[in-house]
């Protein structure tokens, strides 16, 4: 009998390595804090790790920007360090999933620097997106586009010659219609691969391909000249089939507002899996989050792929944060410095927010320090080092104040991140009180619930499929009060989470296997919070 794939129902846990923990004590995460505390994920319960980039960078963009994708940058460790990381998660049966940056590479990237030096027109210039600009002297961009960091993503070269970058001028886009540059990244697949990692984030993935004559873009322009280019799918083609000889899979950064673009690249020969962020982007509101998850799982249905399930990653506010927030009109994105937040309400939602995700049919990704509770921490504007702080003119604090580095014990100094070397970015005032060893013995803390509900997730025989279903089941959404979601899953396990502003009731008879809070002493289920029941079947 086949065993179930292990991706479509897996508790993927999301690593930013220069947060994480820091092994030599230079105050930057690296690969021997990872090392360090594989048992620490072992005992969380997660059955793979996804590596933001580790490669050579100049971090001009957190490692987005790529000087060598063979190499670790220095600053986390070596190759053979990566190799022993991947080796020995495996062996406590953890896999490991890397991050590769197709869309671009850094400007300090071989590629590059040799474009760079070529004249206008050199095969070395084709690899990019070179262009003469407009206007009388070439003074102005090739075209009206604008960075997802703000202003043109054009930068003139010291001939005149302007390159693109959708994200930072240290981020050049490489040319897809090029020929070498899908060799090289195929090559690069099966060198991860050869190294044993079992799947691959795609970073970006729906923005590579470019209409070649990279016309101006007005609103509706259809197909898109850089969007969800049909290009794309002949690559991840190629992909695929590189994948499937070492059974590895892909999770593609795909977010497309229209759900049949999405599935499109969600198939037996392209990608097994792909972020959507419609779960992500929601607000706390039971009629918004039912539809969101009905509508991921409508998408995804009849490609006959499992959802996957986000509640936080590296480009987001914290959950505790965003949830403290005023639920309305909130931009899950936009971050603006000081926005006020109720972290109490925000934590109590936060964790009824854990037990949903971690109930849901799919792949679940937790990024770090969200089982620890993390807020989003404000940082202070001449410390902040991420690209998106200068869109909008500095008004957006960006995106560090997630990336904070990881407190893990509280009498240590920088909360026992490594040592006592100041950590990159500045922990904030109070970080001690979400150290993970204080949090590992409260039987209150986002910690154990966290440990409780993976370990439960992964021995409960509700959330199984039944025979003849794909591995991750069913959802079957139960009669429920107004503002209480209710759900069923295969075999029994029921999901309640109460979002209806005052104490709601449980479905009878049934074993309460976990909530996020104690519940009332009537017996009801607090508002604000979740509870994991075991159904009968
Ligand atoms: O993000 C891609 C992306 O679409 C971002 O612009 C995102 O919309 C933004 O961060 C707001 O949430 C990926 C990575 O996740 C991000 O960290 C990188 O900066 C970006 O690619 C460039 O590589």
């Amino acid at each position: 009998e086949a065993t179930a794939p292990w991706w479509r129902d897996a508790a993927i846990y999301q690593i930013y390595v220069r947060s994480f923990a820091d092994g030599d004590g230079d105050g930057t995460g690296d690969l021997a804090g990872v090392r360090a505390r594989l048992p620490y994920l072992v005992e969380l319960g997660v059955d793979a790790l996804w590596f933001t980039p580790w490669y050579l960078s100049p971090l001009a963009d957190g490692g987005y920007d790529v000087a060598d994708y063979r190499a670790i940058d220095p600053a986390f460790g070596n190759l053979a360090e990566a190799e022993k990381l991947i080796a020995e998660a495996r062996d406590l049966g953890i896999r490991t999933l890397i991050d590769i940056v197709p869309n671009h590479v850094s400007d300090r990237h071989s590629w590059f620097e040799a474009a760079l030096a070529a004249a206008p027109g050199s095969p070395e210039r084709d690899l990019f997106h070179f262009r003469e600009g407009r206007g009388d002297h070439g003074e102005l961009p090739p075209n009206n586009w604008v960075s997802e960091f703000g202003g043109t993503p054009w930068t003139r070269v010291d001939d005149g010659q302007w390159y693109l970058h959708l994200f930072a001028p240290g981020q050049p886009d490489l040319n897809w219609a090029h020929p070498a540059v899908r060799q090289e990244h195929e090559d690069v697949l099966r060198f991860w691969f050869e190294r044993g990692v079992a799947g691959v984030r795609i970073d970006s993935a729906a923005l590579l391909a470019k209409d070649p004559a990279l016309p101006d873009f007005a609103e509706g322009t259809d197909p898109h000249p850089y969007v969800d280019r049909d290009e794309l799918h002949d690559i991840y083609r190629s992909w695929r089939a590189i994948a499937d000889r070492y059974d590895g899979i892909f999770v593609g950064e795909v977010w497309l507002p229209d759900s049949e673009r999405f599935a499109r690249y969600l198939r037996p020969d392209e990608l097994h899996t792909a972020f959507n962020f419609n779960f992500l982007a929601c607000p706390w509101d039971a009629g918004l989050l039912r539809s969101a998850i009905d509508d991921t799982l409508a998408e995804h249905a009849p490609v006959g792929a499992p959802a996957t399930w986000v509640l936080c990653n590296h480009d987001v506010t914290r959950t505790v944060t965003r949830y403290g927030r005023e639920a309305t009109g909130f931009d899950f994105a936009a971050k603006v410095f000081g926005t006020p937040t109720d972290l109490e309400l925000g934590t109590r939602r936060a964790r009824a927010a854990a037990l949903l995700s971690l109930a849901l049919p799919g792949a679940v990704y937790l990024y770090q320090g969200e089982e620890l509770g993390l807020p989003e921490a404000d940082i202070p504007r001449d410390r902040i080092q991420d690209p998106m702080h200068l869109r909008s003119g500095g008004t957006d604090p960006g995106r560090d104040g997630c990336r904070v580095p990881l407190p893990w014990s509280a009498d240590e100094p920088g909360a026992g991140f490594g040592s006592s070397a100041e950590p990159w970015l500045p922990q904030p005032a109070g970080w001690s009180a979400y150290a993970a060893d204080g949090q590992s013995t409260d039987p209150g803390s986002m910690l154990t619930l966290y440990r409780e509900a993976l370990r439960l997730r992964r021995g409960e025989p509700g959330f199984a499929a039944a025979p003849g279903e794909t591995a991750e089941g069913r959802l079957d959404w139960l009669p429920s009060a107004p503002g209480v979601l209710a759900f069923r899953r295969t075999h029994g396990l029921i999901c309640v989470v109460n979002l209806s502003g005052s104490p709601a009731q449980l479905p009878g008879h049934d074993e309460i296997l976990l909530t996020s809070a104690p519940l009332e002493p009537s017996g009801l289920l607090p508002d604000d919070t979740a509870a994991w029941l075991r159904g009968t079947r």
